[in-house]
C-alpha cells in the first residue's frame, strides 16, 4: 500500500478496498478525482484518471520524491510505475516495457511524455555528453512526431492518429545510450478529408499560420487555411500553431534534419496543399487540369517538370503483353489519383521522419562484449479506442490494435497469474473474466476473420466493391455473437444504413460503414507517381520513393494489403512486448467535454468494466506480489539467516527458504509452491532487502577488517 497518504484521499491501492465491488471501486476512484488524486494503483498497474487541467505533480521536486523509492513508499504516481520498470531493467537486467492504454483523450500520451522526462531526469548522474545527447534527441523527437502524427478529432485536441512504440536502450550503468521508434499505421485518409468539427494533421496549419512571410511566399501558401480544400473544414482547437511551428523547427534542427530536409519537408506539405486545390474537367474524349497554373506550382516545388507532373496526373502506364501504353484517366480517375498521391507523399514524408530520427538516435559504439548486454525499456502509446459519428477501415484497425493490447493484458495479468498458482500447487479460487480473444479472432483469423474477408474481396477478379466484401462478411459470420450487419438485423435501430456492420469490441458497439474498406485495404497509388516522385532532382524527395526506380514492365508483385500489414505488424508488436516484463498504466476519460471537474459515473463505470480493473483487483488481492525461485531467492537473501549462511545443509533450497523466512519472521506472508516461493505483499519483499543490505554492509566491512590485518 502507498503509504504516506491520508485516508481522506481514499484508497490509494484498490486492492485495499473493504469490499471488491464494482460500487466501491467507482466511490474510491471518484473521491480521488475529487480531491485531485488522479493515480491509484491496482498492485503494480497504475489506474489515471485524465485531471484536463494542469497538475502541479510533474516537477523536479516530485522526481526527486520518486528516485529510486519503491512502489509503496509514495503516493501513486506514473513516476513510482516508471521507477520500477527502470530498477527492474537495471538490477536484474530485464528488458522491461510500459503498456499505457485507454480509450481516444483518456491520457496516454502525456502519460508516455511523463514517464519519459522522468527516465532522462534520474539517468545520467554522471552528465556524460553523448548521453545527455540521446536524452535530448528522444524528448524532442515527440514534438516533432506530434506534430505531423497527431491530429484534431471530436475525442482530442490533440489526438494520436499513428501508433507509437519507443524502445529506450540503457548502457551498463542504466544510462540512456540511444532508442529505436516504431511507428504503427497513419491514418492518412485525413489529409484529403476530415469529419466535421475536426482538422487535418497540425503541420499543415502550423505552416500555414505560423511560417514566416518568407518561407510562404516561397510556396505560393497562403496564409488562410480556408483557402485550401484539403484543410478548409478544420475547426477551432485549443492548440497555438504559430508557437508550434516555431517548436517543431528548432526540434527537427536539434534532432539533426539538415536545412535542405526541413525546407523539403515544407515543400511537401504545400505541394499537397495545392494538389487539394487541382480541378479535373473534361473537354470531349479529354480529361484537363481547370487550373494549370496549380501544376506549375507542384512542379517547382517537388523538382520535376511541369509536364511529368501533368502527364502522371492525367495518365496512367498500362504494360499490355510487350507493349507499354500511355491510357487517359477520366475525370473521376484523375481525382482519385491526386487524393491517393497526397495521402502517400504525406504517409512518406512520415515514415522518412521516423527514420530519420531513428537514425539519429540508434546506439552507436556499443560493445557488449566489452559492456555487456544493453537493455531497454520500451515505451507504448497507441490510438485509443474510438467511437465517430462514421466509423471507418482506420477506426476498424485502430479498435483492432486496442483489442490486441487488452488482449495481452488478459494474457499476462489475469490468465498467466492464475494459471501459474495452479501449476505451483497454490490453493487458488479461480477468478472469471470476459476474454476478448473472440473479437480478436473474428478480426484477424486466416480465412474467417474479417480481415481475411476484406483480402478475399479485393482479390476478386472482376467485381471489386465494398458491397462484395459486406457480402462476404455476412456469409460468413452471420452466426458470429459479436458481428452482425444491418442485412442480419433489420429491425435493429443502430444500424441505420444498408452499408453498416457492427462489432461487439470488448470496450463497446462499433458500427463501421463498409464504403471506402476495399480502397484502403488495397491502398493503390499508380506507379506513374513513384517514378515522378523518384525522379525529382530534390534528393531528399527521391529516397523516399526507391521504388520508383522500377520501370513499368518490372513491377509485377501485389503488394500486401494495409489490413495484411497492419495485422503483421500488430502481431510482431503483441510478440515483441509479451517477451519483456510488463508495466501497465490504465487511463480513464472521466467526461466528455474536457472538464476537469466532471466525473460522469456512467462512462466512467463503463470504462472500468471494459478495462476489467475490478478483475484485476481480484486476481491480485487473492495473489501474490512477487514470485522467485528457490535457488535464485537463496542466492539474494541467504546471507540473512544462520540457517543458510554461507551453506544450508537442509533437503532441499525449497526447505531452506522456508527456515530462512521462519527465522526472521515473515512466513505468514507467503506461500510455498513446487518451483517458487510466493510473496504476497511488497512490505515483505523491502523488509528481506533491507535485511540484506544491512548484512551486505556488515559484511563488506568484516572483510575489509581482515584485509587490513585488524581481525
Ligand atoms: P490520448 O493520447 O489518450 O488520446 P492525450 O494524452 O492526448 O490522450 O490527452 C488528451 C488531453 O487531456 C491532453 O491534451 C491534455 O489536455 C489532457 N491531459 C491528459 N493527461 C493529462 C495530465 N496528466 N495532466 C493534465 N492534462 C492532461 V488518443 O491519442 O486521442 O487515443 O488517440
Ligand atoms: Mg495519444
Amino acid at each position: 500500500m502507498a503509504e504516506h497518504e491520508s485516508l481522506e484521499f481514499g484508497k490509494a491501492d484498490f486492492v485495499l478496498l473493504d469490499n471488491v465491488s464494482l460500487e466501491e471501486f467507482m466511490a474510491n476512484l471518484k473521491l480521488r478525482f475529487e480531491k485531485g488524486r488522479i493515480y491509484t494503483y491496482i498492485g503494480e498497474v497504475v489506474v489515471s484518471v485524465n485531471p484536463y487541467r494542469a497538475m502541479n505533480i510533474y516537477g523536479r521536486d516530485t522526481i526527486e520524491q520518486y528516485k529510486g523509492r519503491e512502489l509503496y513508499e509514495r503516493p501513486p504516481h506514473l513516476f513510482a510505475i516508471a521507477d520500477a520498470a527502470y530498477k527492474a531493467m537495471k538490477r536484474r537486467n530485464k528488458d522491461t516495457c510500459i503498456v499505457i492504454s485507454g480509450e481516444s483523450g483518456a491520457g496516454k500520451t502525456e502519460a508516455s511524455k511523463y514517464i519519459m522526462q522522468y527516465i532522462a531526469a534520474i539517468t545520467n548522474p554522471g552528465q556524460r555528453a553523448e548521453v545527455e545527447r540521446v536524452k535530448n534527441m528522444l524528448l524532442k523527437s515527440n514534438c516533432v512526431l506530434e506534430a505531423f502524427g497527431n491530429a484534431k478529432t471530436n475525442r482530442n485536441d490533440n489526438s494520436s492518429r499513428f501508433g507509437k512504440y519507443m524502445d529506450i536502450n540503457f548502457d551498463f550503468k542504466g544510462d540512456p545510450i540511444g532508442g529505436h521508434i516504431n511507428n504503427y499505421l497513419l491514418e492518412k485518409s485525413r489529409v484529403i478529408f476530415q469529419q466535421e468539427g475536426e482538422r487535418s494533421f497540425h503541420s499543415f496549419y502550423q505552416l500555414v499560420k505560423g511560417g514566416p512571410d518568407s518561407l510562404l511566399r516561397s510556396l505560393h501558401v497562403s496564409k488562410d487555411p480556408t483557402a485550401y480544400n484539403y484543410i478548409r473544414v478544420g475547426g477551432q482547437s485549443s492548440i497555438n500553431d504559430t508557437a508550434d511551428f516555431k517548436a517543431v523547427a528548432d526540434a527537427m534542427k536539434v534532432i539533426g534534419f539538415t536545412a535542405e530536409e526541413i525546407q523539403t519537408v515544407y515543400k511537401i506539405l504545400a505541394s499537397i496543399l495545392h494538389l487539394g486545390n487541382l480541378r479535373f474537367g473534361v473537354d470531349g474524349d479529354t480529361t484537363l487540369i481547370e487550373n494549370p497554373k496549380v501544376v506549375e506550382l507542384i512542379g517547382g516545388l517537388l523538382a520535376t517538370k511541369e509536364e511529368s507532373v501533368e502527364k502522371a496526373l492525367l495518365y496512367r502506364t498500362v504494360a499490355t503483353g510487350r507493349d507499354v501504353i500511355d491510357k487517359q484517366h477520366t475525370a473521376q480517375e484523375a481525382g482519385y489519383g491526386r487524393d491517393a498521391l497526397a495521402k502517400a507523399m504525406y504517409e512518406r514524408m512520415f515514415c522518412w521522419i521516423v527514420g530519420r530520427i531513428n537514425d539519429v538516435i540508434e546506439v552507436k559504439n556499443y560493445d557488449a562484449k566489452v559492456h555487456g548486454k544493453n537493455t531497454v525499456i520500451g515505451v507504448l502509446d497507441i490510438y485509443g479506442f474510438e467511437i465517430f459519428q462514421n466509423n471507418s477501415f482506420e477506426q476498424f484497425c485502430i479498435n483492432y490494435c486496442n483489442e490486441k493490447l487488452q488482449q495481452l493484458f488478459i494474457q499476462l495479468v489475469l490468465t498467466q497469474e492464475q494459471e501459474e498458482y495452479q501449476r505451483e500447487g497454490i490453493p487458488w479460487k479461480h477468478i472469471d473474466y470476459f476474454n476478448n480473444q473472440v473479437i480478436v479472432d473474428l478480426v484477424e483469423l486466416q480465412h474467417k476473420g474479417i480481415f481475411s474477408v476484406l483480402d478475399e474481396a479485393c482479390m476478386n477478379v472482376g467485381k471489386v466493391t465494398d458491397e462484395v466484401f459486406l457480402q462476404g462478411l455476412n456469409s460468413k459470420l452471420a452466426k458470429h455473437a459479436h458481428y452482425t450487419s444491418r442485412k442480419l438485423s433489420p429491425t435493429d435501430k443502430s444500424l441505420e444504413f444498408d452499408r453498416d456492420f457492427r462489432v461487439r469490441h470488448y470496450a463497446g458497439d462499433v458500427v463501421y460503414s463498409v464504403v471506402g474498406f476495399i480502397d484502403k485495404n488495397k491502398d493503390t497509388l499508380f506507379q506513374d507517381f513513384k517514378r515522378l516522385l523518384y525522379n525529382s532532382s530534390n534528393p531528399v524527395l527521391k529516397v523516399m520513393w526507391p521504388e520508383g526506380k522500377l520501370s513499368i514492365t518490372e513491377v509485377t508483385k501485389r503488394p500486401l494489403t494495409a489490413a495484411t500489414l497492419f495485422k503483421n505488424s500488430m502481431i510482431a508488436l503483441v510478440e515483441n512486448l509479451a517477451c519483456k516484463e510488463p508495466y501497465y498504466v490504465r487511463c480513464i476519460k472521466p467526461n466528455e467535454v474536457k472538464s476537469p471537474l466532471l466525473f460522469e459515473q456512467e462512462r466512467c463505470r463503463h470504462q472500468v468494466e471494459y478495462l476489467g480493473l475490478l478483475e484485476n483487483v481480484r486476481v491480485r488481492r487473492a495473489g501474490f506480489a512477487n514470485r522467485q525461485e528457490y535457488p535464485r531467492f537463496l542466492q539474494r537473501y541467504k546471507m540473512i539467516s544462520e540457517f543458510t549462511w554461507p551453506n544450508h545443509d537442509l533437503r532441499s533450497d525449497r526447505e531452506a527458504v522456508k527456515m530462512l523466512l521462519q527465522s526472521c519472521g515473515l512466513e505468514h506472508d507467503v506461500a510455498y509452491g513446487k518451483t517458487k516461493v510466493f510473496i504476497r505483499t511488497p512490505r515483505t519483499l523491502f523488509s528481506l532487502e533491507e535485511q540484506r543490505a544491512e548484512m551486505v554492509g556488515r559484511i563488506v566491512l568484516f572483510l575489509q577488517k581482515v584485509w587490513r590485518g585488524t581481525i
